[in-house]
């Protein structure tokens, strides 16, 4: 019974990720799947570029609340990477970034916004070890939204965040850039809410550069 028990938890696993809309950005054009809610997004180098301000959606991900992406700085200007979860297009969607603003070119600071760099929380990214690429997972249960940010990929988060918007939004998975960032290796899944118990971000008045 044993190697049947082992076998079935394999095919479990398999359509799990299967489920999953992934979007690698390994081709010369966006494609159909995205629709542009502001500016320009496109592909460069096999990964996903913008221009400031840059929001669009991806259609295979509209029953998904949760979204991961490999942000990668490019410089030390003022650069962020965000993940859009809810309806974009309107405007009724948490809006979830890592940005650098001090210069250094590493990740300095995060947000939880709404629209496209809307208002909301906005906060230094205390303590993360400096890096100028890390995979950003976003996601929303329920009023509550959580950003985890990766910095060595290896598949735990070195900082976590929560955020509660005391509203609900859509599913559906965006990306959003400014800046000389580019994306890659987008997942986008259907994702419970985190078990472990997360800190909020300590807010401390900063101003966003890029607003
Ligand atoms: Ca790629």
């Amino acid at each position: 019974m044993k190697p049947r028990v082992l076998i079935a938890s394999v095919l479990a696993l398999s359509c799990a990720a299967a489920v999953a809309a992934p979007d690698k950005f390994n081709r010369t054009d966006l494609g159909s799947d995205w629709t542009m809610v502001s500016g320009s997004l496109w592909i460069t180098d096999n990964q996903l570029a913008g221009d400031m301000m840059a929001l669009g959606t991806f259609a295979p991900s509209a029953n998904k609340n949760a979204g991961s992406v490999l942000v990668q700085l490019n410089g030390v200007d003022t650069q962020y990477g965000a993940v859009t979860i809810g309806d974009a297009a309107s405007g009724m969607n948490a809006f979830i970034k890592i940005q650098t603003q001090d210069g250094t070119g590493n990740f300095s600071h995060g947000a939880f916004y709404v629209g496209n760099n809307g208002g909301g929380a906005f906060f230094s990214l205390d303590g993360l070890p400096a890096s100028s690429s890390a995979r950003l997972t976003a996601r929303v249960n329920g009023t509550i939204a959580t950003m985890e940010i990766d910095t060595n990929n290896d598949g735990t988060p070195e900082a976590t965040y929560s955020y509660d918007y005391g509203m609900t939004f859509a599913n559906g998975v965006g990306l959003g850039t400014y800046g000389a960032v580019t994306l890659d290796n987008l997942k986008t899944r259907t994702l419970g809410a985190p078990t472990q118990r997360i800190a909020a971000p300590r807010l401390g008045g900063e101003a966003d550069m890029s607003r």
